[in-house]
């Protein structure tokens, strides 16, 4: 049996100790990294990312009077009991439960034939760790409500029904890029995602065939994206669009940059926000390019670009992860970035095989020389998206 199988089994015999039942079925989504393209996505632009082996597992079975039940492995206490009738935004408290009861929010709102269900999960997608491990959630469920229902939904609108539930019901005002991942990135990829359609392709990105590595560096500095300061990003990221006159940022082209920062100059604040955004989409682009190419090795140099971009420009990280960064680039890595939204979360590394062990050491050694907390440091393989398990 694979992790995953042993995963299934296990949730599937939790969802019958706490229902007392057998589940109809077991679903699992993964956590994702975001290879680049950050903060991107609600400016309609380009987003890279690939699936973790970390997955959310959802075992589930419907029931015809209408009840919710959710319970889960890494929550205290009984299952938490709701109506589907009575599911409406705002979400009462930022419990884990309101990511799935938004799911379930959106599907009806959506006029889609969802009546209750009884659901369990299990998880191994690191919390808070900008891993994505909501969006893990938010899938899991609509994939899990999809099936069970008989809807046949496409990847691109489970992703879209999960984001509305994070935007509209729990109130946290992230894009799609998070959730597109987990309901559409295949194993051995990255996904090369244009969020203003959702149209994607599957681009190659066979690390351990190139003698690579991929390490996620989660610093343990937590940050919730609902408090605000991605707001403000986003707000901000609008406003440059509205002075620039475009529908959004995705439209001012790489080589119309200067000229559209000669007319933000009074506002500076806007101007490297957009700054950001423009060089982040063209860093994008390159990186697919280089992909196609066969030279993932030529990736190395724009990550850590895109961390220069974001530090400075877009203004979303944090001590930990500027170390992080340094550390690995300075260890020999051939390139790094922070991953996410930032302000925390986590940092990717890629490096030559045989420099994983020494950078790794490296990182351990200069966040105990900071007195940081240790980050947890584990290679990341693309895996598969959301699918089911069983039975
Ligand atoms: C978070 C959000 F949820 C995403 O939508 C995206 O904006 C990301 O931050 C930054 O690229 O993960």
């Amino acid at each position: 049996m694979t992790d995953t199988e042993h995963g299934a089994a296990r949730t599937a015999a939790a969802f019958h100790a706490v229902y007392g039942a057998e589940p109809t079925g077991t679903w699992a989504a993964p956590g994702r990294v975001n290879l680049i393209g950050e903060h991107t996505d609600y400016n309609d632009g380009f987003v890279m990312p690939l699936a973790l082996p970390h997955t959310t597992i959802a075992a589930a079975a419907p029931r015809t009077d209408g009840v919710l039940r959710l319970h889960s492995a890494g929550a205290p206490g009984g299952p938490v009991t709701l109506r589907t009738d009575d599911l409406a935004p705002p979400a009462r408290g930022a419990d884990w439960a309101a990511y799935p009861a938004g799911v379930v929010w959106a599907m009806r709102a959506a006029g889609l034939p969802i009546g209750g269900a009884d659901l369990h999960y299990s998880s191994t997608v690191p919390l808070g760790a900008g891993l994505s491990s909501s969006a893990a959630l938010e899938v899991a469920t609509a994939l899990a409500l999809d099936d069970l229902y008989g809807l046949g939904l496409p990847r691109a609108e489970l992703a879209r029904l999960a984001q509305r539930a994070e935007n509209g019901y729990v109130g946290v005002p992230c894009g799609i890029m998070d959730q597109t991942a987990a309901a559409c990135c295949t194993a051995g990829h990255a996904l090369f995602l244009d969020t203003r359609d959702l149209t994607h392709r599957h681009v190659p990105f066979d690390l351990a065939a190139e003698g690579l590595r991929l390490l996620v560096v989660d610093t343990r500095v937590r940050h919730q994206l609902g408090d605000g300061a991605y707001a403000q990003r986003r707000a901000g990221c609008e406003r440059g669009a509205r002075a620039l006159g475009v529908r959004a940022l995705r439209d001012v082209p790489y080589a119309h940059l200067p000229a559209a920062l000669d007319a933000l100059a009074s506002d500076p604040v806007v101007r490297d926000l957009v700054r950001h955004i423009v060089t982040e989409n063209h860093r994008v682009e390159r990186t697919v390019a280089h992909l196609d190419a066969g030279r993932p090795r030529a990736i190395g140099p724009l990550l850590t670009a895109g961390h220069a971009s974001l530090r400075d420009d877009f203004k979303v990280s944090c001590p930990e992860l500027d170390l992080a960064v340094d550390t690995a680039n300075a260890a020999g890595a051939l390139g790094a970035r922070m991953t996410g939204g930032g302000f925390g979360g986590s940092a990717l590394v890629l490096v030559e095989a045989a420099a994983a062990d020494p950078v790794t050491d490296a990182l351990h050694a200069a966040f105990a020389a900071a007195g940081h907390t240790p980050p947890r440091i584990f290679p990341a393989a693309p895996g598969p998206g959301a699918h089911r398990l069983g039975p």
